[in-house]
């Protein structure tokens, strides 16, 4: 299909039952009180990004989205098979909700996803924390969606599993019901085996993973690693290297690599909106000089992102080049996330000493060198910071892909910008080339790029982000869908032929 309009070509079935399955629901609802007191229940739109990309293929199947109800008015709405029909407006498809104690939320999302599998998965074998009860809450869980899919499922269905926080269910469907097609999109990095053996339960995630048919990662690296992983944990797995499949239990799973794009045609749009006057709008509103040249950050609060390191460079800088004092601002929006977590908070409070130390060291009366912006900021904003912004940085220590790299890429209508990009970003892979490659660890060269960023001259700005913009825009959030469900497509004919 063409890329950016919006949805699969309809030339293919995605599935005749598709069940999509995430972590977080694409519809929260939620209470809200009137000018009278009246309390009134009203519903959260999927906010952008993959949600709201499948969403629409949802709608176009009358499939089943099977998620985690964490929205306070959520039970209020549901029927008693905890199920709702959304969107509001046609109630094409429906939304099954799975309910979480406070036990659960703790063990299963803040315990073992966030403190055992992101950590483990970025190559931190310190910061995991083994602890028993995140394991068996994360089973639990895990088990309590396959039940649900399973109540879900009707004939020859297709389960899609999105993300770290469901590696034992793809077998437990597969367990649960006659000849499911089960395929898994993981997300985050997956990192090689020496960093993996270190995980206790290492070879209950691999089995369980090898319940699906197909399993995508964003880059080769990570497929290579994956199946060195299974090679080396489990005897009895047969890989077959050239075709990347595995053959476990009598199973067959596809690993392969899908980089995961963006809706680059809808940010686009948000950017050529964003006139003059929306610069001018931003720079009074957070006090950014109107003379000043910006670069810009933005992040979830994760310590993958090498915000503290970024800092460092750009302190470095300002130490260096006096010039640069007064002259170039940098906007760092950030939101918290995961802040129950003792690591989150520390990341917390170094960002904001960083912060605190580079604006006292450096700002004048005139001038705040780092601007950070906590507050929610709307598409049209977040694209009018990007467009308006010279440049780019993006520092991640480790990364599965970093969409905002391509985000800031699909905004540049003016094709001025330039993207500084860690060789540790997913994304390095597709955007290496034309972006100014850094090693966030290395404040000297990094400091270095920000400096040949600021001084490029107009034409190679030109290239470089005209050849950025055009993978960006011809690998964006459809064409990936279509690869994905493409694929999924010929591995069940292949299986019903050698079936049949
Ligand atoms: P994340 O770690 O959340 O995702 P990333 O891909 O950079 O990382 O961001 C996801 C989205 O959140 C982007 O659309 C971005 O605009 C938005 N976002 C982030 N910070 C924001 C902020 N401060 N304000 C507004 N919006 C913000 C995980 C993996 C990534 C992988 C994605 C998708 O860690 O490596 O790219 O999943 O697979």
């Amino acid at each position: 299909m063409a890329a950016n309009d919006g949805g699969t070509d309809g030339s293919m079935p995605v599935a005749d039952d598709l069940i999509v399955v995430s972590n977080r629901q694409p519809y929260t609802h939620s209470y809200e009180h009137d000018d009278e007191g009246e309390r009134r229940i009203t519903v959260n739109r999927p906010a952008g990004g993959l949600t709201a990309g499948l969403d629409p293929v949802m709608q176009e199947t009358d499939g089943t989205w099977v998620a985690w109800g964490d929205g306070e008015a959520d039970a209020d709405v549901t029927d008693e098979n905890d199920e709702v029909r959304m969107p509001p407006e046609t109630g094409a498809y429906i939304l099954r909700r799975i309910w979480l104690s406070e036990e659960e939320v703790e063990g299963y999302y803040y315990g073992y996803s966030n403190r055992v599998l992101w950590p483990l998965c970025h190559g931190g074998t310190m910061k995991a924390e083994y602890v028993e009860r995140y394991w068996q809450r994360y089973q639990q869980v895990n088990d309590r969606f396959a039940d649900a899919i399973a109540a879900s499922a009707s004939n020859d269905p297709l389960v899609w599993f999105q993300d770290y926080h469901f590696a034992l269910a793809p077998r437990m469907v597969r367990d649960a019901l006659e000849d499911p097609f089960v395929m898994h999109f993981w997300h985050i990095t997956w990192p090689g085996w020496d960093t993996f053996r270190a995980c206790p339960q290492g070879e209950q995630l691999l089995e369980g993973l090898l319940g699906n048919d197909l399993l995508g990662f964003h880059v080769e690296r990570y497929s290579e690693n994956f199946l060195d992983c299974v090679d080396r944990a489990l005897d009895d797995a047969f890989i077959d290297e050239d075709g990347h499949r595995i053959n476990y239990d009598g199973h067959t799973t596809t690993v392969r690599a899908f980089p995961l794009g963006i809706d680059a045609g809808s940010i686009r749009e948000s950017s050529e909106a964003a006139d003059p006057s929306t610069e001018a709008d931003l720079r009074s509103v957070y006090d950014i000089g109107s003379e000043t040249t910006m670069i810009v950050g933005v992040d979830r609060l994760d310590y993958t992102k090498g915000i503290v390191e970024r800092l460092e460079a750009l302190e470095r800088l300002w130490e260096t080049e006096p010039d640069y004092r007064g002259t170039v601002t940098y906007v760092q929006k950030a939101s918290e996330s995961r802040s129950l977590i003792p690591d989150y908070q520390d990341l917390q409070r170094d960002v904001r000493e960083s912060i605190e130390r580079i604006n006292d060291r450096f700002g004048t009366d005139d001038w705040e060198p780092v601007v950070y912006i906590a507050d929610f900021v709307p598409q049209e904003e977040l694209c009018a910071l990007y467009r308006y912004s010279d440049v780019m940085l993006v520092s991640a220590v480790r990364d599965g892909m970093n969409l905002v790299a391509k985000e800031y890429v699909a905004a540049q209508v003016d094709d001025d910008g330039v993207l500084i990009l860690s060789d540790q970003a997913g994304a390095h892979e597709e955007l290496g080339e034309h972006a100014l490659t850094i090693n966030p660890y290395d404040t000297e060269s990094f400091a270095d790029a920000i400096v040949r960023a600021l001084t490029m001259d107009p034409g190679e700005r030109r290239n470089r982000m005209a050849a950025l913009r055009e993978q960006v825009e011809s690998h964006d959030l459809y064409a990936w869908m279509d690869e994905v469900f493409a694929t999924a497509r010929d591995l069940r004919e292949q299986r019903d032929h050698d079936g049949g």
